[in-house]
């Protein structure tokens, strides 16, 4: 079940906002009290309740708004409990004040909004003495192993208990604290008023992470990186689970650079089943890998780890993904053949993607050109893959058949930027941007205009997806859809 936390600062605002939450099917609402700016009325909250409701009343030292004084707010959560109020919320320290009546269920809390304390499972003992029919103990993540703590808790407990972290580090125990045996989690009702860090809103934990769905045998997956929070593979992935009826979820994992190993080894606890790799993991990642395969050893990074016979396999999705891409949109055009055999390839950048695409291209015969504007690692790139090198002032005069830009240049907001004069480019020319948000950034424009054919950074990303979908369900993905679902999201952000 998901309770989403509602709170308003007048009680027709509260009305109003709950009747729209049962509108939504919501199944438990968490009237945030405290949040009214006026002496609450709680007759008038619970009168017509359309849901079940949770009282809560925060004071401002756990990060609530309350402002009377400590026995108006003990007052208020006894009278809602008088009133037949599903569930009240009441902190661990002031239980024993608040006796129990009627049918109210007692949910007796902890929150900890600076980090996860090592001694969880004492803070969990003391508190099934408060006569609780719930515990709840929210605490801050400030590392990715804090949500195993706090995950494994909630499965050992013999109370019904609610256990998951706040903050970016957070998000996947207020997912998963379900399949652990938590008996909710708790979501927002709006995007724009967040009611504890990091906390979802019920669109994204109902319809994007399907918390109601998860199952004991659910399979997890997830993207790590660092930053994650804009990644669009969990939509992605999720929307493809979704449409071919796989029983999965797949999470955004923020993991730091510095606590990659760590952090894999403890989420082996939670029995991971998959998990696409970002920046900056993709080089240290292989580490981790049981098996990492050729293309992966070959490039030195991975963008996918999948488990199989027990073991852990590196690939990159995003190397087939890069000549995939390409030779659709040459089969496209008219005036291009679908061999990159003698192509000459200019290739601008020298990261982590012009390494696969430089990888991809020399792989399908072509002769790569790099150029970067840091032309140590450009000449280092070209070096260690024996390909030419151009030098970043003279790339205009290159004179290639296929252009691919592995920089950021174009990406948004710099939207009006191109890495590659127009009048550079000719109609024989095949370009294909890396880039994919926007999905038509002004190299991609420019080519169009100038009558070359042209592939899309939202093409690759969409196909380097499609193959880790592959390897995480064994089942063909649904790409159309998946290309959709992106396009839509893209198309939203950037409105
Ligand atoms: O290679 C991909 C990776 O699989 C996922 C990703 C993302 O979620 O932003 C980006 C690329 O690195």
């Amino acid at each position: 079940m998901i309770c989403i936390s509602l709170g308003r600062t007048r009680h027709s605002a509260f009305l109003e906002g709950h009747q729209h939450l049962a509108e939504l099917n919501a199944e438990l609402v968490e009237l945030r009290v405290d949040w009214i700016r006026k002496r609450p009325d709680i007759g008038r909250l619970l009168k017509d309740r359309p849901t079940p409701v949770l009282v809560t009343c925060r004071r401002p030292e756990d990060r609530g708004r309350w402002s009377g004084t400590e026995e108006q707010r003990l007052a208020l959560l006894r009278e809602a409990i008088i009133a037949g109020a599903e569930y009240v919320d009441i902190e661990e320290d002031v239980a024993k004040t608040i006796p129990r009546y009627g049918d109210t269920k007692r949910i007796v809390s902890y929150h900890n909004f600076d980090e996860t304390p090592l001694e969880l499972s004492e803070i969990h003992q003391r508190m099934t003495q408060l006569d609780p029919d719930i515990i709840k103990i929210v605490t801050m993540a400030n590392k990715p192993s804090d949500n195993v703590r706090i995950l494994e808790m909630v499965r050992a407990a013999e109370v019904p208990t609610i256990g998951f972290c706040m903050g970016e580090f957070g998000t996947i125990s207020r997912i998963l604290c379900g399949q652990m045996g938590s008996p909710f989690t708790y979501a927002g009702f709006s995007s724009e008023r967040e009611m504890a860090p990091g906390q979802l809103t019920f669109a994204e934990t109902r319809n994007l992470y399907r918390f109601n769905k998860i199952a004991k045998d659910t399979q997890i997956f997830g993207v790590i990186g660092d930053p994650i929070v804009h990644s669009l593979s969990p939509l992605l992935h999720n929307a493809a689970f979704r449409e071919v009826g796989f029983d999965g979820v797949y999470l955004p994992l923020r993991i730091p650079a510095d606590n990659l190993q760590e952090s894999l080894q403890e989420y082996e606890k939670l029995n991971v089943s998959g998990y696409s790799v970002t920046i900056p993991h993709k080089e240290a990642v292989l580490e981790f890998a049981d098996v990492p395969d050729e293309q992966s050893e070959t490039i030195g990074a991975a963008n996918t780890l999948f488990k199989k016979d027990n073991q852990w396999h590196a690939t990159n999705t995003d190397y087939d993904a890069i000549a995939e891409t390409i030779v659709a949109a040459l089969e496209k055009s008219p005036t291009h053949v679908a061999d990159l055999a003698g192509r000459r390839v200019l290739i601008l950048g020298a990261g982590g993607v012009a390494r696969a695409a430089a990888s991809a291209m020399q792989q399908r015969g072509a002769t790569v050109v790099v150029t970067n504007r840091t032309r140590q690692r450009g000449e280092a790139l070209a070096a260690e893959l024996e390909c030419l090198f151009v030098n970043w002032a003279n790339r205009g005069a290159e004179a290639c058949e296929i252009l691919i830009n592995c920089t950021s240049v174009g990406m948004h907001p710099d939207i009006n930027k191109s890495p590659f004069e127009d009048y550079w480019l000719n109609e024989d020319m095949l370009v294909f941007d890396t880039v994919y948000t926007p999905e038509n950034t002004l190299l991609l424009k420019d080519a169009r205009a100038r009558g070359c054919a042209t592939a899309s950074g939202l093409e690759m990303f969409v196909r380097q997806a499609a193959q880790q979908f592959k390897l995480f369900t064994g089942q063909e993905p649904p790409l159309d859809h998946m290309t959709e679902t992106l396009r839509r999201a893209l198309s939203l952000t950037q409105s």
